[in-house]
């Protein structure tokens, strides 16, 4: 089964029905005929620029119906895409087109100076417009893709400061859209209201992808607006949305203003991305009525552990797996450990990706071959299983991952750009608790001599997307170390919480 099935099967008598509609897509709603459609025309102009079967298509564009016609061109040509982020600087943009050599870059109006600032540093990709003019036509699959085939090329940021590109198979996406219909019931009278980037898994596939395939309505807004958001729930506009903890965090507060509660049409509102603070669980429902639905996933694996639709949301843990999901966790021998105890979360299944794009020796290490050839994915993440409920509670993670909104941001990457600043002698970053953002990086520097937060923010924000660019500087005389002489980030993030710590940037 690939994406293109999946999709098919979604408009096969429902070609009048609304597939998107909503402030991100301009001229009107669009039904599903006229989605395929246009996919249709955009396939026949992707042809004549040269996509053959195999080729890669990256994209960098803000929410727009035009974003879903050109997954489905793509895959009818047997190509597979790259989603770019558009917070991403030049710098950033072009280490990923580096690597992921696709044959063309469609971009759409407000990113194309960017794009074109990346391809300066990483050439190749022939720029294409999202919003040009479209000819020709192709309806059927020309290379007709299989399940193995590659659909989409993702970027996850790397403990090493560069990212890697995990490339997901139709069959893989397919694993996880089939997963969240059934387990939340996903039906075709359902519409989301998603104003979560199309560039991620969760906009992307938990969000986007999954409502389609239902057969459903995608009402696709271009960014999050708590009071728009707190308004179109309150007045029932949809029946679905999905936010990361941050978004929640708003949507609490505004709600709080407006004082509405949901009607019944509202049905299931899922977090995920990043923790969610059983007191948002709490006050949302308190106001709302509803128990956010807490579900777990990685661009590697797509969706993993969800709690359940029909059953006890249990805030603060994740659930347990999703149909056709395993997982094991294990200790630091690699041996399963008994429930209630802590350990590594490893998952198999089919909705788990094959590899990482021209890196077979971090693919071997990301995962583990049990007794019997099963290819376990390790997550990073720590996890313990509740021996009465069977409901996972994450933990932490093995390495120093920071998210941000739901962002994910390294230390390392953001390390290394202030390192580069030739007053910086030392630095360490640091993910600091944060109640909006659940995170906030904080970075600690020994300078050579004056430097201000200014300068640093400054040189920062050349580099890295905004979202990485720390919201603190504080600046010390060293930095402190373990026994190890390893950088003692406890220390420092007790620092950063401390009273009369200097508050700059
Ligand atoms: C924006 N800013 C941020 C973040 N977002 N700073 C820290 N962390 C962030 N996440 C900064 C901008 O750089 C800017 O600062 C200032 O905030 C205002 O920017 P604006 O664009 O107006 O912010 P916003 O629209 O309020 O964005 C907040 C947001 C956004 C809506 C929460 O961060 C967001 O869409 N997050 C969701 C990310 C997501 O979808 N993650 C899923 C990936 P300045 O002006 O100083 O630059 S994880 C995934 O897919 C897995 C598989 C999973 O499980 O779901
Ligand atoms: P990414 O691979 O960039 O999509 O990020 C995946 C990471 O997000 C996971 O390894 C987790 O650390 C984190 N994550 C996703 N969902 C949750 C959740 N519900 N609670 C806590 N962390 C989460």
């Amino acid at each position: 089964m690939t994406l293109l099935d999946l999709i098919d099967g979604a408009v096969r008598d429902r070609q009048d029905a609304v597939a998107l509609d909503g402030p991100a897509v301009p001229g009107g709603p669009r039904t599903y005929g006229t989605l395929v459609e246009h996919a249709a025309r955009r396939a026949g102009e992707l042809a004549r620029r040269g996509v053959r079967p195999g080729d890669r298509v990256a994209m960098l564009s803000e929410n727009r119906a035009e974003v879903a016609e050109l997954l489905i061109a793509c895959w009818r040509l047997g190509a597979c895409v790259v989603p770019l982020n558009t917070r991403h600087t030049p710098r950033e943009l072009a280490l990923v087109l580096d690597d992921a050599r696709p044959r063309l870059l469609v971009v759409d109006e407000e990113h194309e100076p960017a794009a074109r600032r990346a391809l300066d540093a990483a050439p190749g990709a022939a720029l294409v417009p999202l919003d040009g003019s479209v000819e020709g036509r192709i309806a059927g699959p020309q290379a007709a893709p299989v399940a193995t085939d590659a659909a989409l090329l993702l970027y996850t940021s790397g403990t090493t400061g560069r990212s890697k590109g995990a490339l997901l198979s139709h069959g893989n996406v397919v694993a996880t859209i089939a997963a969240l219909i059934a387990a939340w019931r996903i039906v075709p009278e359902d519409r989301l209201l998603l104003t979560l980037p199309l560039f991620h898994t969760h906009g992307l596939v938990v969000g986007l992808l999954t409502t389609l395939a239902a057969g459903g309505t995608v009402a696709l807004h271009r960014r999050f607006d708590a009071g728009e958001i707190a308004r179109a729930l309150g007045a029932g506009e949809a029946s679905l949305f999905y936010g990361v903890p941050t978004l929640y965090v708003r949507l609490v507060e505004a709600l709080r203003e407006r004082g509405a509660a949901f009607p019944a049409r509202v049905r299931l509102c899922c977090s995920g991305s990043a923790p969610l603070a059983p007191e948002t669980f709490g006050a949302f429902r308190e106001l709302t009525g509803l128990e956010i639905l807490e579900r777990y996933g990685m661009t590697e694996t797509g969706m993993t552990l969800s709690n359940p639709y029909a059953g006890p949301r249990l805030p603060g843990t994740v659930g347990r797996p999703l149909p056709g999901v395993s997982i094991r966790i294990v200790g630091e021998d690699g041996t399963d450990v008994s429930d209630g105890a802590d350990g590594e979360l490893l998952v198999a299944g089919p909705n788990v990706f094959g590899g990482y794009l021209g890196d077979e020796r971090k693919t071997r290490e990301s995962f583990v071959v049990d007794g019997q050839g099963g290819r376990w994915f390790r997550t990073g993440d720590l996890a313990r299983r509740d021996p009465a409920t069977g409901h996972v509670t994450l933990l932490g993670r093995r390495h120093e991952l920071i998210i941000s909104g739901g962002f994910n941001v390294y230390p390392r990457e953001v390390e290394d750009v202030l390192a580069a600043h030739p007053r910086v002698a030392e630095v360490a970053v640091c993910g600091v608790p944060d109640p909006e953002w659940g995170e906030r990086v904080v970075a600690f520097v020994v300078g050579r001599g004056a430097i201000s937060a200014r300068e640093l923010a400054a040189w920062a924000r050349e580099r890295l997307a905004g979202y990485k660019v720390p919201r603190r500087f504080v600046p010390l005389a060293s930095l402190p170390r373990n026994a190890m002489g390893k950088i003692d980030r406890r220390a420092l993030v007790r620092e950063a919480g401390a009273d009369g710590t200097p508050e700059e940037g």
